[in-house]
């Protein structure tokens, strides 16, 4: 690990009026979570155009469904790692900052991240495809008041709304679709007013999350990219870290730690 470097990138978000995250797949790959792209990514596997489309879901729901049921069973023993804790612990120590992720798997709030944008909306999340009523629950399928255990990991069969009774579909953003606005406008306001900007496990490829990464550098604010790989986003950013997210981030909160 480049020592200096850490101590450098902590400096720049302890002097920061300032700061936006930006996280992908990456920041979850080392709780085990495959990412999209790559070898091992979902992606490699799967077509996305069969799993992650509105037509896809039109064409062939009972398909999705089965993926999506997939990914949420999988995620009942995944748990934050360390790069989720160290998001949490970096927006403990700047008042004025924002998490704004891709990932759909809800492992940023679990770690304790408070102001956090879900761009691609959220793995446990169904919404009615008629009347948009939307039910979210935990990871152990436990609705908003905790108690009211829910079998949709294990169930098979899709989920029709309690309102109108139509055909619900998962809350997340297929490819196509437009993103959540709340989501977008977070973004925007985080962009527009931070002079430092993290991007953590993502590839970059996927508009418009990417192209905030380019607005916010246009902007004049200083980029560090934090990824085992380079990416479509390494030449647009100040500083690359490469490595494990779980590793390169928690040095960066320690070094922060002692500078504010
Ligand atoms: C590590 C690590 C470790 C591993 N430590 N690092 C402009 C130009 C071109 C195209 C477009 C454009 N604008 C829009 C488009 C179209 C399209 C798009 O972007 N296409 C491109 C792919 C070409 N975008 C859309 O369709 C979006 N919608 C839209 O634009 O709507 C417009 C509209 C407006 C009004 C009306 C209607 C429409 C929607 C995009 C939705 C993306 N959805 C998905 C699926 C979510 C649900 C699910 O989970 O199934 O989101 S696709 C998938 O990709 C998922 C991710 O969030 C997203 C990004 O992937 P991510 O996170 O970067 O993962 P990977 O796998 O790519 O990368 C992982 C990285 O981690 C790698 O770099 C590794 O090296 C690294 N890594 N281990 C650190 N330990
Ligand atoms: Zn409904």
């Amino acid at each position: 690990m480049d020592v200096p470097l850490i101590i450098e990138v902590a400096r720049r978000i302890a002097e920061a009026k300032a700061v936006w995250v930006m996280t992908g797949a990456g920041v979850s790959a080392e709780s085990g979570v495959p990412t999209f792209r790559g070898k091992d990514g979902f992606w490699g596997e799967h077509r996305f155009e069969d799993l992650a489309t509105p037509q896809a879901f039109q064409r062939d729901p009972e398909t999705v469904w089965r993926f999506y049921l997939w990914r949420r069973r999988l995620m009942l023993d995944r748990k934050p790692n360390p790069a989720h804790y160290a998001i949490a612990e970096v927006e403990r120590l700047k008042p004025r900052f924002n998490l704004i992720t891709q990932n759909v798997d809800g492992l940023h709030r679990r770690a304790g991240s408070r102001n956090v944008a879900e761009l691609h909306g959220a793995l446990f999340t169904d919404r009615c495809t008629e009347c948009g009523l939307e039910s979210r629950f935990d990871e152990r399928g436990l609705d908003a008041e905790g108690d009211e255990p829910r079998k949709l990991p294990d169930c098979e069969s899709i989920p029709h709304c309690s309102r109108c009774s139509a055909m619900m579909r998962p809350g997340v953003v297929w490819f196509g679709e437009p993103l959540p606005m709340a989501a977008l406008s977070a973004t925007e306001r985080a962009v527009e007013s931070a002079d430092c900007c993290l991007v953590v496990g993502t590839s970059g490829v996927v508009y418009p999350a990417a192209g905030y990464v380019h607005q916010s550098t246009a902007r004049g604010a200083y980029a560090v990219e934090i990824n085992v790989e380079e990416t479509a986003l390494s030449a647009v950013v100040d500083t690359v870290l490469t490595g494990k997210a779980g590793e390169i981030l928690p040095a960066i909160a320690a070094a922060l730690k002692e500078l504010v």
